[in-house]
C-alpha cells in the first residue's frame, strides 16, 4: 500500500452477501425495466435508458438501493473491518455513505473520469477506499483502473468536466505525475481493490452490448481522525 498506494486482493470479500446484494439490486433493476428479468442474476440489460447517475430515473432507484439491508451491511463485513483495521492501525470508522453504481452500456461518455477520493470526501487524507464489483467483472464490463504509485504526489487541483452528469471534477492526462502508469484486470466476484485517498483511479468504459455493472464503493477511516460530516450521511442525501 505504501509503495504502490493500492492493494489488489484476490477473492476474499464474502461472496454469498456479495450475490444476495447484487439479487437485490437487480430486482429492483428489472421492476424498473432495465433488466432482462428471464436470468436475473445476469443483469443482461433491457435497452432502457441508458441512465446515469443523477438522472432523475436513475436516483428513482438509486433511492431504493440505498434502503436495501444486503447493501448497506456488506462494507461493515468482519472481512473488511478486520482488513482495514490492519491497514490503519487503529480503531476503524466506516463511512455512513455507501455509494453504488449502475453502469449501463453504450453510456461511455459518462465514465467516471480520473480523479483522487479526497477531493470528493475530504476529513482525513488518510482514508481509503474499497471498490468492489457485484459479482464477476471482466475488463469490458468497466472495472477500475490505478494509477500505481500517484498517492505520492498528494493532492492535485481537479479540473472542471462539464460532460459529465455526475462527479463532474476530474484529471486531465496532462495532470498525472510523471512515470506512474495505469494497472487493470479482470476481477472476479469476490475480488476487490483498495487504494488510498490520494490514490489516482478512473473507471473503465462499459464496453459490453448489453450487460449491466454493478459495483460498490466504501470508505474507512481512523475513529479518531477528522470526520467530515458529509460522510456520515447518505449519498446523495437520499
Ligand atoms: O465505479 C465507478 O465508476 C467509480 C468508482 C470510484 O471512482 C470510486 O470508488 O472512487
Amino acid at each position: 500500500m505504501s509503495e504502490d498506494g493500492y492493494l489488489f486482493m484476490r477473492g476474499v470479500a464474502p461472496k454469498d452477501e456479495i450475490l444476495s446484494a447484487r439479487r437485490d439490486i437487480l430486482n429492483l433493476c428489472k421492476d424498473a425495466g432495465w433488466i432482462d428479468s428471464t436470468h436475473l442474476m445476469d443483469g443482461k440489460w433491457s435497452g432502457a435508458g441508458p441512465f446515469t447517475e443523477g438522472e432523475a430515473p436513475y436516483m428513482n432507484v438509486y433511492k431504493e438501493i440505498l434502503a436495501l439491508k444486503s447493501f448497506h451491511e456488506l462494507p461493515a463485513h468482519p472481512v473488511f473491518m478486520n482488513l482495514m483495521a490492519k491497514i490503519l492501525g487503529g480503531e476503524v470508522l466506516l463511512h455512513n455513505r455507501r455509494i453504488g453504481r449502475v453502469t449501463f452500456p453504450n453510456n461511455v461518455n459518462q465514465t467516471t473520469a480520473a480523479h483522487q477520493d479526497y477531493h470528493y470526501i475530504r476529513g482525513t487524507s488518510d482514508t481509503y477506499t474499497v471498490w468492489l464489483p457485484l459479482g464477476d467483472c471482466p475488463i469490458e464490463l468497466g472495472g477500475l483502473a490505478v494509477l500505481r504509485g500517484s498517492h505520492k504526489a498528494g493532492l492535485i487541483e481537479h479540473r472542471m468536466h462539464a460532460e459529465k452528469k455526475y462527479a463532474g471534477h476530474g484529471l486531465d492526462d496532462d495532470q498525472l505525475p510523471e512515470g506512474t502508469e495505469w494497472h487493470a484486470g479482470d476481477f472476479q466476484a469476490g475480488d476487490f481493490l483498495i487504494f488510498h485517498a490520494y490514490t489516482i483511479h478512473k473507471a473503465l468504459p462499459n464496453l459490453t452490448k448489453d450487460r449491466l455493472r454493478l459495483s460498490v464503493d466504501n470508505r474507512y477511516q481512523r475513529k479518531t481522525e477528522a470526520i467530515e460530516p458529509g460522510s456520515m450521511g447518505t449519498h446523495y442525501n437520499l
